[in-house]
């Protein structure tokens, strides 16, 4: 049985979905099947997952991050909701457009949920969706669309880190000659990010993402040949990193003496977050978005906090950074620039590395 499109779509209350996170979190799949079944009586599928689904995974996700659920409840909650997703999804009438829409993560991008979301609402607009699931690497995409041709593929990127894989997805699309929706939480706030990659259209929402294919469906874009994004710069960090990340490692005790009592977990735990504040570096200068370093590194820094390390230690570390890349030949004018910059938007506490 399908939700009659007749019914005016009505948006689920605060009252309505909030036992759903509890249900995820006691990893209560029937529990909460039974409430998306009696939701779906009232409301759109589209309005259960914008309204229901959506919400719950962010909480979940801000849960993870100040420490409050562990990986293991994160997973548990992930799989229920993708179960729901299919339900919710499956009480949705068939398409009845003939416009096909390609949907994948970027390469490098296993956030396959939120992409997944992203199709199961374009499906509810009347597009026959085609999902290609997580990290696809860009050969494949290429390869997939040139037989498909769809009106467009909507690439789905929930992290800054993978849009260095994003320029590669969004330059197969377009040897394919389709044109590229980009959207998810990895591109930012705006178009800035999407459009450095090369996409051809940035959407912060899912309504905007249809008004723009609607117009695509009427009449195709040129694609832009080729991103402009700085490969130069971003290679000069990204091809260091392991030299970078050991030198780090050696330098960032005399900062840091805590890392003396770091048993070989946490020290591999140290060395991956070293890498990734060199990655989210690199892919800064990469869409040339001082936003994306310093963001990451203020997250970085709640999200050890939470975890009980002391709230100096990100601030504490710029300065091993800035001396490891010094001796690596790698501190141009600009990645002074984002140093300082993430330096500044720690908490003062933090900067000072006391
Ligand atoms: C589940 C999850 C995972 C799962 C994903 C499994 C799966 N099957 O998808 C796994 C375990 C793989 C994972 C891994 C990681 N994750 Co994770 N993850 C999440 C979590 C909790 C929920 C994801 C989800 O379901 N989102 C659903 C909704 C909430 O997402 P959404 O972005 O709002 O999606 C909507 C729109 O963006 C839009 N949309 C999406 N795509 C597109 C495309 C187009 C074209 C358009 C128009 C719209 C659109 O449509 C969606 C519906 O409206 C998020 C939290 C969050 N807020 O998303 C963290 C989160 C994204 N992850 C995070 C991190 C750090 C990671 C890891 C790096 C952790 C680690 N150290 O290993 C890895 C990276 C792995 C990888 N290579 O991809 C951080 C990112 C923080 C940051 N600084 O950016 C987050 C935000 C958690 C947090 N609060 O800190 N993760």
């Amino acid at each position: 049985m399908y939700f009659d499109p007749t019914n005016a779509p009505t948006a689920v209350t605060q009252e309505e979905a909030g036992p759903y996170v509890e249900r995820l979190l006691e990893g209560d799949l029937d529990g909460a099947r039974h409430q998306i079944e009696a939701l779906l009586a009232h409301h759109s599928p589209r309005q259960i997952i914008l309204d229901v689904l959506v919400p719950a995974q962010a909480e979940i996700g801000r849960r993870w991050e100040d420490n409050r659920c562990s990986v293991a409840d994160e997973h548990v909650a992930t799989s229920i909701t993708d179960s729901m997703l299919a339900q919710v999804g499956a009480a949705a009438p068939p398409p009845t457009g003939d416009t096909t829409i390609a949907v994948s993560c970027v390469e490098g991008d296993w956030h396959v949920l939120p992409a997944r979301m992203a199709a199961e609402l374009l499906r509810t607009e009347g597009y026959r969706v085609r999902f290609l699931g997580g990290s696809l690497p860009a050969d494949h995409l290429e390869r997939y669309l040139a037989e498909l041709q769809p009106a467009a593929v909507c690439l789905s990127c929930s992290l800054p880190l993978f849009l260095p894989g994003a320029v590669r997805s969004v330059e197969a699309a377009h040897r394919a000659g389709i044109p590229v929706m980009a959207g998810g939480r990895g591109f930012g706030r705006d178009d800035h990010a999407a459009l450095r990659v090369g996409a051809d259209a940035w959407a912060k929402n899912m309504a905007g993402a249809s008004r723009q294919l609607k117009a695509w469906s009427r009449s195709r874009p040129d694609t832009h040949p080729t991103p402009f994004a700085d490969n130069e710069a971003w290679s000069s960090i990204e091809l260091a990193r392991p030299e970078l990340v050991d030198h780090t490692m050696v330098l960032l005790p005399d900062s840091l003496p805590g890392m003396a009592a770091l048993d070989e977990r946490q020290l591999a735990r140290t060395r991956e977050d070293i890498a990734y504040i060199f990655q989210f570096l690199a892919v800064s200068l990469l869409v040339d978005d001082d936003r994306i370093f310093v963001e990451f590194l203020v997250w970085l820094s709640g999200v050890l906090t939470s975890r009980k390390l002391p709230p100096s230690t990100v601030g504490a570390t710029i300065p091993v950074l800035t001396e490891a890349l010094t001796a690596a030949g790698r501190l141009t004018p600009r990645v002074e620039r984002l140093l300082r910059a993430g330096a500044g938007a720690l908490p003062a506490s933090s900067a000072s590395g006391a």
